[in-house]
């Protein structure tokens, strides 16, 4: 299973809350320190290096997650997440759809889709989704094919067509997460602004705290 046994595992709205996109390229540092500041969902998303070498990088990421009592999703392959035994997968609209994911990786997997509108919110929800990304939201230094950004509306525009959790992504770092979050998102998911800092721990932990007060109201 995900977490220890004997541990009730919170919502998955709660382990959105800070969403970190690693790649193979990520020192495990990185990862560790990000996992030391509370996060408690990663996803390995490396759309470049060889499978081989895929394998072996996100099984580190796997292990340094379980360590830590985190989730580990794969992006786009549901065989790798299988391979390193993730939780779950993250797919896109031009990955395997959703209900088929479903169907290979079970019921207890967790299964995330990319939405940038309603209509394709409500799909992958009727497909079986668990939760929903959406952007982006800000410009992205990134995803060099990611269109113009949305600003935090999306997230306002996909949450209220659906009932499960959505995340907002895109150029998010502090400062911009509160926005997602005021308009219904669970939480943010972010590359450089955490992987890329100079201090990729307390960059990790100054998002989650800004999200954790906009929950709150704060
Ligand atoms: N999908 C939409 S924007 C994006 C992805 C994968 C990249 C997010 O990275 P960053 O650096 O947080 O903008
Ligand atoms: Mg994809």
């Amino acid at each position: 299973g995900p977490l220890p046994a004997g541990r009730i595992a919170p919502p998955l709205s709660d382990l959105l809350s800070l969403y970190v996109l690693v790649s193979g390229a990520t020192p495990l540092s990185v990862v560790e320190a990000v996992l030391q500041a509370g996060c408690r969902m990663i996803q390995f998303r490396e759309k470049h290096l060889p499978l081989p070498v895929q394998v072996e990088a996100a099984a580190r990421v796997r292990e340094a997650c379980w360590r830590h009592g985190a989730l580990l999703l794969i992006n786009d392959r549901v065989d790798l997440a299988q391979a390193v035994g993730a939780d779950g997968v993250h797919l896109g609209q031009d990955d395997l759809p959703v209900a088929v994911a479903r169907r290979i990786l079970g019921p207890g997997a967790i299964v995330g889709a990319t939405c940038e509108t309603a209509g394709e919110a409500r799909i992958a929800q009727a497909a079986g989704a668990d939760y929903i990304g959406t952007g982006p939201v800000y410009a992205t230094p990134s995803k060099a094919d990611a269109g113009k950004p949305y600003g935090p509306d999306v997230v306002r525009r996909v949450s209220e067509a659906i009932r499960l959790p959505v995340v907002g992504i895109g150029g998010i770092g502090i400062g911009g997460a509160a926005p997602v979050i005021r308009a219904g998102g669970v939480g943010v998911a972010v590359i450089s602004s955490v992987v890329g800092a100079p201090d990729p721990g307390a960059a990790a932990r100054a998002i989650l705290d800004e999200v954790e007060r906009a929950k709150e109201g704060v």
